[in-house]
């Protein structure tokens, strides 16, 4: 559908197509639509803008990422419809390799969402080798599964849109876990080390620039940024940026 110029919520709507596409594409699971749905609700909260609490998380992330051994990014059908690009950009700011772990399993969405990432510049992309793959311990065969050389070995995952159990299982295997979730009451986001509140059509360019930014940095201090950073008095903030805004515009 052709979004008119002068539409008051054109970004909102394109934003909406590009999913629309990804599903024909065969990119997104079904659930994915509703999915984002839930996220925009919280959009709106929030102004649809990103907010100093999600560029304080946005910071330590890539803070956390500089510092990482072993970085991966995981993406699903919605990451890949709404920003492969800007993941690409990403894994490269921040010489993470990317993984396409999916919630909805089906080997054939797997390899286009791999086949997208590397027809925008990611190479050697893992997640759809059959033979590579492995289990996070404490989750279901279908739900659980992940790949020996990429998030199996990471020590550290940015698991954007992620389900609460898978994220508790990655904590439970010891990775650091961060995460873009615009709903700051999710288990993910309150399981995860670092919750980036925003959304990830927003956030996802803005962590491969502040990477690329912090590159020069040393350890000590990025690691002051990590220090600094509390993800659950972050998200009490989120909550309470997402209550004044709504004060503001509606009730005082
Ligand atoms: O491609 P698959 O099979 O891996 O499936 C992907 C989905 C997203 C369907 C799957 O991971 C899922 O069901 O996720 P959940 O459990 O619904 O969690 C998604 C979370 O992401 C929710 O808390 C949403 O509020 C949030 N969210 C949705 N869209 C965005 C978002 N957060 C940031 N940016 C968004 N655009």
């Amino acid at each position: 559908m052709a979004v008119p110029r002068s539409h008051p919520r054109r970004e909102s709507l394109l934003v909406r197509e590009k999913l629309v596409r990804g599903l024909e594409r065969g990119l997104v699971a079904r659930e994915g639509l509703m999915a984002h749905g839930r996220g925009e609700a919280f959009d709106y909260l929030l102004g649809e803008a990103t907010g100093r609490h999600a560029r304080k998380a946005l910071r330590a992330a890539a803070a956390v990422l500089l510092l990482a051994e072993r970085p991966i990014i995981s993406v699903n059908g919605n990451v890949a419809a709404l920003c492969a690009a800007e993941a690409v950009r990403l894994a490269r700011a921040a010489r993470a390799r990317m993984e396409v772990n999916t919630f909805y399993g089906d080997g054939g969405r797997r390899a286009r969402i791999a086949a997208e990432l590397e027809r925008r510049g990611a190479r050697g992309v893992l997640g759809a080798n059959p033979e590579s793959r492995g289990r996070l311990a404490g989750t279901s065969r279908s739900r659980g599964a992940a790949d020996k050389e990429g998030i199996l070995a990471a020590d550290v995952v940015v698991v954007p849109l992620e389900d609460g159990d898978r994220t508790s299982a990655l904590k439970a295997a010891g990775k650091q876990v961060i995460t873009f979730d615009l709903n700051p009451l999710s288990r993910t986001a309150r399981t995860a080390d670092i919750t980036i509140v925003d959304n990830i059509t927003r956030g996802m360019d803005e962590l491969a620039r502040l990477c690329r930014e912090y590159s020069a940095r040393g350890a000590p201090a990025l690691s002051r940024i990590v220090r600094n950073f509390d993800n659950g008095a972050n998200l009490a903030a989120c909550i309470r940026e997402m209550t004044a805004g709504l004060r503001r515009q509606w009730i005082a």
